[in-house]
């Protein structure tokens, strides 16, 4: 890399993250910080859109442009982005609470269009910001502030999800294992066409059940030899509940509606200036 390199130090804003001290997202931001370099993203080419949570404080510690939206519209927003910016670096961030719940309707949509961005969902199974509720994540019989005896409701499972809805790249993540977290963002990054990461990573404040300690029990690399190109291998991983498979599970290369939506604009020609279309509805 020549002298003129973006380093770490350049993704990094003034304000230091917040998290309590411990949490899992500051083995999130670190590799995606290296992740950033790697890519050699340019500041003001990138945009981050979060939504809100403790994971929705992203942008703020990044360097870059930065939207903090509305609960569960990281997605569309960074979406819209995209769409009327399509040479900027777009990533969406979110919390389980944010991308499942209340956002979780919009996920399929912008999966299924293939629009050219990164997701990056940071699940911790609760949600944090607002002390402890059960999400859609937490698993059954787990205890939390709105389930003091235990959660009743059966959880959904992401993966399995994000291949359903035909993501072009599916991935999945931990926070205790930074490095391998920094190789998925850069070919997040890269590719090109929806790409969701699904990272866990612990709220050590507010899910006293699902811990560093028992992640570290269940989670394992795919083999070295896993064929990313097998839909039905990647959903047998995904519905393995025993082991929390990480790495990247799925990817195809196929259109983004970027490409389809100038292909019709060869066709049939393109508005520089809406002005005179407009007046049409006046
Ligand atoms: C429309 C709306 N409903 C509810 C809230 C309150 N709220 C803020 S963050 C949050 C959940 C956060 O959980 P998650 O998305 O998992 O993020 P985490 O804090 O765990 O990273 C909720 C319910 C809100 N801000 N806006
Ligand atoms: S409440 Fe949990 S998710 Fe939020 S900053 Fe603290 S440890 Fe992290
Ligand atoms: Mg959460």
């Amino acid at each position: 890399m020549s002298d003129t390199a973006l380093k770490v130090a350049d993704y990094k804003s003034d304000l230091k993250p917040i998290w309590c001290a411990g949490c899992g997202d500051y083995g999130v931001i670190t590799p995606f910080y290296q992740a950033l370099v790697e890519v050699q993203a340019v500041p003001k080419d990138t945009v981050i859109v979060s939504g809100i949570g403790c994971s929705g404080r992203f942008p703020y510690f990044c360097n870059t442009f930065g939207f903090h939206g509305v609960h569960g519209r990281a997605v569309p927003t960074a979406a819209g982005v995209k769409l009327a910016r399509p040479e900027l670096t777009v990533i969406a961030v979110g919390g389980d609470g944010d991308g499942l719940g209340i956002g979780g309707g919009h996920v399929p949509h912008v999966a299924r269009k293939n629009v050219d961005l990164t997701y990056i969902l940071i699940d911790n199974s609760i949600y944090g910001l607002t002390k402890g509720q059960s999400s859609p994540t937490s698993p059954l019989s787990m205890k939390s502030k709105t389930a003091p005896y235990a959660y009743v409701e059966e959880p959904l499972n992401p993966l399995q999800m994000f291949l359903a809805y035909n993501a072009s790249f599916v991935a999945r993540g931990y926070s205790g294992k930074p490095k391998d977290l920094k190789d998925l963002f850069v070919q997040a990054i890269r590719h090109r066409g929806f790409s969701v990461l699904h990272i866990f990573s612990p709220c050590v404040s507010m899910n006293k059940e699902i811990t560093f300690k028992t992640m570290n029990e269940i989670v394992k690399p795919l083999p070295d030899d896993w064929d990313p190109t097998n839909k039905l291998a990647a959903f047998e991983k995904a519905m393995d509940t025993g082991t929390f498979w990480t790495g990247l599970v799925y990817r195809e290369e196929r259109e983004t509606i970027h490409d389809r939506l100038d292909a019709i604009g060869e066709r049939v020609g393109r508005y520089q200036d809406l002005t005179e279309l407009l007046k049409r509805f006046r």
